[in-house]
């Protein structure tokens, strides 16, 4: 079985819109998945992503029918606080995960594109470097650098990653790889939406931490 074919993300409506309740259900299965990564350092991340879903679902949980799609919840927050907005609140929670979520699209859409360094084929040193450049890098000053370069060296092995994507079973790579295939199609579809809103609603923002 593949962990990820179990936790899709469903078809977007013809506008676009996503629902919070199903994008929340579908998110929260990723922190687990950093413990069958093997190393302490991922404990950072893993605790980051888990404070932005909770930070979202506790905002939606005050009115889940107020706030049936994330733009609900951007929209009502730019009204309640139009000083801090759009640094505050689930916004702000939703602006980093979606980073985070950039960041696992573009590692597995390399792995899938067999992005490798063919001098060290089992390493995916260099799938974790491109979706780094392009999803977080610009968001981070020297010192958040430095613990992507100790989260690089423990990085797993691409065939330790990928039978941890088929929840610890031997499975042909080209299998998985097609499993990661099929996850992408809604996953990026949904990635995208959320990235279209921030720009449409101007509420990106490009300070560092
Ligand atoms: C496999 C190797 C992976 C290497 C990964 C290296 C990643 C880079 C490491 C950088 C360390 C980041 C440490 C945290 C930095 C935070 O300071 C920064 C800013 O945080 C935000 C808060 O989130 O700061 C704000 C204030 O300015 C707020 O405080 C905000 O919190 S709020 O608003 O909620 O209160 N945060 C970041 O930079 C985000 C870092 C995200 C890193 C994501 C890395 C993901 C790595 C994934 C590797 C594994 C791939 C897994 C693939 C598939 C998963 C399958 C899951 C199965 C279920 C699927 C269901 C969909």
């Amino acid at each position: 079985m593949s962990l990820l074919l179990d936790n899709q993300f469903k078809e977007l409506p013809p506008d676009k819109s996503v629902d919070t309740k199903l994008f929340l259900d579908t998110v929260s299965h990723i922190p687990a998945f950093f413990d069958c990564l093997g190393s302490t350092v991922f404990s950072v991340i893993k605790s980051d992503i888990n404070g932005n879903i909770t930070k979202i679902r506790g905002v939606y949980m005050k009115d889940p029918a107020k706030y049936v799609t994330l733009q609900d919840i951007l929209v009502a927050e730019r009204e309640a606080h139009a000083a801090e907005w759009p640094k505050v609140g689930a916004t702000l929670a939703l602006m980093w995960l979606k980073r985070g979520l950039r960041f696992i699209q573009i590692l597995l859409q390399s792995l899938a594109d067999g992005d490798r360094d063919e001098n060290n084929p089992n390493l995916i040193q260099v799938n974790v470097t491109k979706a780094y450049q392009e999803a977080l890098k610009k968001y981070h000053g020297w010192f958040v650098q430095r613990i992507f370069q100790a989260a690089l060296h423990a990085a797993p092995y691409r065939s330790n990653f990928l039978k941890a994507l088929s929840k610890g079973e031997e499975v042909k790579e080209e299998d998985c790889l097609a499993n990661v295939r099929q996850f992408l199609v809604n996953y990026t579809a949904t990635i995208d939406a959320i990235y279209d809103m921030y720009t449409d609603l101007n509420a990106e923002l490009d300070y560092t931490v």
